[in-house]
């Protein structure tokens, strides 16, 4: 019965290890440019025979280099608590806007969690740390340290999306407000149009008092806009390809 287990344990990380590479390679595979074995190295360094509470940011910077972020400018769109509304309008109107998961790397990793252990070459998909659980954990500090490169390379017209369905839309605590808007520069960047997601049991709107810290947080170059927008509409705009990038609210 013992060798069953150690054969099934095994088995099983073998398994969830096999997973999370072929996943990270066929995701990879869909963006042709890059050297998908050489970005999976520089990916495991990063948190490979390592105490998983002990992973820094900067262990993701040899990744970021392998596969920097480029400009797109007046498409890059920013989220906090939208991300399903989101990505369902930017699977389908890329010609729009682009978020970090519609990006090589974001869209890699999106939706995986992994780790490492000391003294294992191994890449773990069970047991890691939650998200709260250590600030230095490999998944947290790889989403921090790619939606800080992916802020920094932001310019012209920048959206974000934020949530009319929760107390405080542009919560301090999120990535949103504690890693990316502090990366916005007026040279770079010149607008920040926030498109406030309106569903039916809205409790808060552009009227929100986080909104003016919002305002009052960024450069005083970058001029500062707030939209109220039914999900039906941001919706709409997904579906229908011959509306204008300019005409989605
Ligand atoms: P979010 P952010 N447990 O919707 O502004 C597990 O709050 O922070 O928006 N995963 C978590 C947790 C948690 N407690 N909190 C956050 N996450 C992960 C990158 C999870 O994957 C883009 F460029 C969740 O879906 C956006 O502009 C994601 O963090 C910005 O960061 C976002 O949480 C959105 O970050």
């Amino acid at each position: 019965a013992l060798i069953t287990l150690i054969l099934a344990l095994s088995l099983g990380l073998t398994l969830g290890q096999t997973k999370i590479k072929s996943t990270f390679f066929s995701r990879c595979e869909k963006f042709k440019e890059y050297d998908c074995q050489k970005l999976w190295d520089a990916f495991q360094q990063a948190y490979v025979n390592k105490d998983p509470c002990k992973v820094p940011v900067e262990a993701y910077d040899p990744l970021i280099a392998a596969a920097p972020f480029k400009h797109q400018c007046n498409k890059t769109m920013f989220w906090s608590k939208t991300k399903d509304v989101v990505h369902g309008l930017t699977a389908k109107r890329n010609d729009c806007f682009v978020t970090l998961e519609d990006t090589l790397l974001g869209s890699v990793l999106d939706n995986l969690t992994w780790c490492g252990k000391e003294g294992s070459n191994d890449t773990f998909t069970t047991g890691c740390p939650g998200w709260s659980e250590c600030v230095n954990n490999p998944v947290r500090s790889f989403w921090n340290r790619s939606s800080a490169a992916f802020a920094d390379v932001a310019c012209g017209n920048v959206t974000a999306m934020l949530n009319g369905s929760i107390n405080t839309p542009f919560n301090p605590t999120s990535i949103f407000a504690s890693v990316e808007v502090p990366r916005f520069i007026a040279s770079r960047v010149k607008n920040l149009n926030v498109v406030m997601v309106i569903q039916k049991n809205n409790i808060s709107n552009c009227t929100d008092p986080s909104l003016k810290n919002l305002r009052q947080s960024i450069d005083t170059g970058i001029t500062f806009s707030c939209k109220d927008v039914s999900e039906s509409r941001i919706q709409e705009c997904g579906s229908k390809p011959e509306i204008a990038c300019g005409a989605c609210w």
